[in-house]
């Protein structure tokens, strides 16, 4: 079977429905046809120097959470990246490969690091991608399910591994494949549909959070900002409030955009915010109870991260000898 990795970073109480559109169904359904692994990406949570007695928590909940949406521990590994060290192995030999210039290109870091100065940023935030990549390509990743955001960090992961393929022969790397569903792939922030939904960057009035009271939910989709006319039309550039609103409405049911948007025909904006709130709020419920079942048994959930880890660990572990052999260290006795 093909090998599909992801993981997302634990940074906040709740992930919201960005993370849960765009990847974690997503690494739901491709359990269904590939050898799937799912980190819990704590290392990289640290480049934003989380409060340290919040993180550990969060990295708690955000495993729950991937539990809660269906990432089953009987067909997949689920692990925290912190627990297998290889990842961090990797990454050194990775940087040795990844050229400043290429490095910093990265937008997400631009954008980061323009947020905070340059004073403000850390080497951490820059080599942020190349931990990403390592994360991928320990475990010969073939695919990896991703939101847009996402994809030039991607095409570095594929852009490292065929370095080395070239610079240490065939088979060092596997080349992974973005797995990027497009209707789903950027859910926007419901206050300002110009933006992605984000964790850091989004008013709390702009997200759906998974864990959220169903209430609030329903509230900011009820005030989510839409345009001065009246027609429910698909138009991403004219109307992305309420093309947001009708491909979130889409992901949940299933429906094609066009059939909805026939369905609303002659009706208000009001009309499709209140069933779109009744529509999240169902599907989300049983996610926040499953969810909030796996936060309050911890030892059951660190044992199941404990098995994930140890297995991680064993794939990873073969990888990085064939690469430290390769780039020519000296094995240990
Ligand atoms: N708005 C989004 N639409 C679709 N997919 C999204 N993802 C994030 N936002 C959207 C995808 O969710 C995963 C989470 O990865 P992460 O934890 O590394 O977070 P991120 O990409 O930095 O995005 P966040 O969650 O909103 O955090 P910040 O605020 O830091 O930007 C990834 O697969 C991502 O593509």
């Amino acid at each position: 079977k093909p090998r599909v990795f992801s993981g997302m970073q634990p940074t906040s109480e709740s992930l919201h429905l960005g993370n849960y559109l765009g990847a974690l169904l997503q690494w739901v359904r491709l359990q269904d046809t590939h050898d799937a692994i799912y980190s819990v990406v704590d290392l990289h949570a640290l480049t934003v120097a989380p409060d340290p007695s919040v993180l550990r928590d969060r990295t708690r909940r955000t495993a729950a959470q991937y539990l809660a949406a269906g990432v089953d521990p009987e067909r997949s590994l689920l692990f925290v990246q912190s627990h297998v060290p290889q990842h961090v192995e990797l990454m050194w030999i990775l940087s040795t490969f990844t050229g400043m210039g290429e490095a910093g290109r990265m937008t997400q870091f631009k954008d980061k690091s323009a947020k905070v100065g340059e004073s403000g940023t850390n080497v951490g935030l820059f080599t942020y991608p190349v931990l990403m990549a390592a994360d991928i390509l320990l475990y010969d990743t073939n695919v990896v399910p991703v939101g847009e955001d996402q994809r030039q960090h991607l095409e570095l992961s594929r852009d490292l591994a065929q370095r080395l393929n070239t610079r240490l022969g065939e088979g060092t790397a596997a080349i992974p494949e973005p797995h990027i569903v497009k209707e789903v792939a950027k859910i926007q922030d419901l206050q300002d549909p110009t933006k992605k939904m984000s964790k850091s960057a989004s008013s709390p009035k702009g997200l759906i959070e998974i864990l959220q009271d169903p209430k609030a939910i329903a509230k900011n989709i009820k005030s989510a900002t839409t345009d001065t006319e009246t027609v429910i039309r698909y138009d991403e550039d004219a109307k992305p409030g309420v093309s947001n609103l009708l491909r979130i409405y889409s992901a949940f049911t299933g429906r094609a955009v066009d059939a909805i948007v026939a369905d609303y025909e002659g009706k208000m904006y009001g009309h499709l915010k209140s069933d779109l709130a009744d529509v999240v709020v169902e599907a989300l419920t049983p996610v926040h109870d499953s969810a909030m079942e796996w936060i309050e048994s911890p030892e059951r959930l660190d044992s199941v991260l404990a098995d994930g880890a140890a297995k991680a660990s064993a794939i990873a572990q073969v990888t990085l000898d064939r690469i430290y052999d390769r780039v020519g260290l000296l094995p240990a006795l």
